[in-house]
C-alpha cells in the first residue's frame, strides 16, 4: 500500500466549527473593532500632524483620552477575534482554483485581497501591541507605517465585506448551527459546540479589554494586568521617558537654567523663580499617551498665553516648544495657534500642588487640553512664536 503525499483540500478539515455561520458572527465584531480603531487612528494621526488645515479642537479636554483609549482597547480586542476568525476560515486557503478562466481571475483577485487584509491586519495588531509595550524592533517610522498600512487594511476590508455580503447576510439570518454554507465534509463535532466557541471568543475578547482598559479607565485599573498602571508614578501619572533616559538630569537641575521666549526680535528669558512669580493658574488636564494609557492631573503654572503676551505675540500663531533634551523624536513639539491661545494651556511648574518631579518635566513642562501625550513636551527651555 502506498500513501501519496497530497496537499489538503477543504474536505480535509472536517470540524463543524469551520463554518461561515461562525466566521460571519466573529467577523461582525472584528469589523466593528477594526472600524473603530481605524477612525480613532485617523484622529490620532491628524492630532499629531504639524499642519492642520482644519484646527484640531482643544475641547473637550479629555477627547483624545477617549479616542486613543478606544483605539488601543478595540485593537486589543481584535487580537483574539482575528485568531478565531482565521482559524474558522483557513481551510478555504486550500481550495483548488476553478477551471473556468473568468472565475479564476475573480478568484485570484479575491485571494490577493484576502491576503492583503490578513497580512495588513496582523501587521497592525503586532506593531500596535509592540508600540504599547514601547518596544520598537524595527527601523521604520512607527506612526507613518502603521497609518499607511491601516489604509490598506480598511480598503481590503471594505472589498472583502462587499464580496462576502450575500453569504454574511445569509449566515447571520440563519441559526449558528445552520449548515447551508458549510463544506459538505465539515460535519464532525469538535470539542465544543459552535455556541461554545462563540462564547469562548466573546469571553476572550472581553478579557483582553478588561486586562488593558484600566490604562484608560481608572475603575478597571486593578484588573488591567497587561495595561500600564495609570496610577503609578509621581502624582498618579506614569513616567513615559525619565530624565535619565532623556539625558537632561544635569541641565534640568542646573542653577543656570532659564526659559527663553522668542517672537522675532522680541525675546525674554525667565528663571524658574521668575516663572513662579507670575500669575499661577491651575487646570485639571489628562496626559493621554498614544500608547493608550492616560491619567488626569491637577497642573499649576503659567498660562502660555501670558508668556506669549510678554513678547507681543499676535493671536493664532503656531508656537514651537523646545526642550533641554538633545536627542529623540519627542524633544520638541509644535503648538498650533488655537492650542497656544487656549486659556487652559499651561507651562506647568507643579503637579497636584507639588513641584514637578524631574521625570515629569522639572523645571517646567507644557500641558494643553485635548492633546496627544507625545506633544506635552517636558523640560521646556525654548518657546518660539512663528513670525
Ligand atoms: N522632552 C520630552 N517630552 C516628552 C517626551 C519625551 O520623550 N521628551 N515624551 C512625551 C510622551 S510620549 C508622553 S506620553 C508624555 C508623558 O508625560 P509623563 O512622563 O509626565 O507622564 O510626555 C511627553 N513629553
Ligand atoms: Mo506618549
Amino acid at each position: 500500500m502506498t500513501t501519496a503525499l497530497k496537499a489538503p483540500t477543504p474536505a480535509s478539515f472536517t470540524s463543524r466549527l469551520h463554518s461561515p455561520a461562525v466566521a460571519a458572527r466573529v467577523g461582525v465584531w472584528l469589523g466593528v473593532c477594526f472600524g473603530v480603531a481605524f477612525l480613532t487612528g485617523l484622529i490620532s494621526h491628524y492630532a499629531q500632524n504639524v499642519s492642520q488645515p482644519i484646527p484640531f479642537p482643544t475641547s473637550p479636554s479629555w477627547g483624545y483620552r477617549v479616542t486613543q483609549g478606544l483605539h488601543v482597547i478595540t485593537g486589543t480586542a481584535a487580537i483574539p477575534l482575528l485568531l478565531v476568525k482565521l482559524w474558522t476560515v483557513y481551510p478555504k486557503f486550500f481550495e483548488r482554483p476553478p477551471r473556468n478562466v473568468r472565475r479564476v481571475v475573480v478568484e485570484v483577485l479575491e485571494r490577493v485581497n484576502t491576503g492583503l487584509l490578513v497580512s495588513a491586519g496582523i501587521f497592525l495588531l503586532v506593531t500596535g501591541t509592540l508600540n504599547v509595550a514601547q518596544w520598537y524592533p524595527w527601523e521604520f517610522s512607527y506612526r507613518r507605517t502603521h497609518y499607511a498600512v491601516a489604509w490598506v487594511a480598511i480598503g481590503a476590508l471594505v472589498v472583502h465585506i462587499a464580496v462576502k455580503l450575500p453569504i454574511i447576510r445569509d449566515a447571520l439570518r440563519g441559526d449558528v448551527d445552520d449548515t447551508t454554507h458549510d463544506d459538505p465534509a465539515a460535519t464532525r463535532d469538535g470539542g465544543v459546540s459552535r455556541r461554545g466557541l462563540l462564547t469562548t471568543t466573546w469571553v476572550a475578547g472581553g478579557l483582553a479589554v478588561l486586562t488593558t482598559a484600566g490604562s484608560t479607565v481608572p475603575a478597571l485599573r486593578d484588573l488591567s494586568i497587561f495595561g500600564v498602571r495609570s496610577g503609578d508614578g509621581p502624582g498618579g501619572i506614569p513616567i513615559n521617558k525619565s530624565a535619565v533616559a532623556a539625558d537632561v538630569t544635569a541641565t534640568a537641575t542646573s542653577s543656570s537654567y532659564s526659559l527663553s521666549v522668542v517672537h522675532g526680535d522680541n525675546a525674554v528669558t525667565l528663571t524658574r523663580e521668575e516663572l513662579s512669580a507670575m500669575t499661577q493658574r491651575t487646570e485639571t488636564l489628562p496626559i493621554a499617551c498614544v500608547e493608550g494609557w492616560s491619567a488626569s492631573g491637577e497642573w499649576t503654572g503659567v498660562r502660555l498665553r501670558d508668556l506669549l503676551d510678554l513678547v507681543g505675540a499676535p493671536r493664532d500663531r503656531d508656537v514651537a516648544i523646545g526642550s533641554l533634551q538633545q536627542e529623540g523624536a519627542f524633544r520638541d513639539s509644535l503648538l498650533q495657534g488655537n492650542f497656544a491661545d487656549d486659556d487652559r494651556t499651561l507651562l506647568a511648574l507643579q503637579l497636584d500642588g507639588e513641584p514637578l518631579s524631574i521625570d515629569h518635566g522639572y523645571p517646567c513642562r507644557l500641558i494643553a487640553p485635548n492633546r496627544p501625550g507625545v506633544l506635552q513636551t517636558k523640560w521646556v527651555s525654548t518657546i518660539e512664536v512663528a513670525t
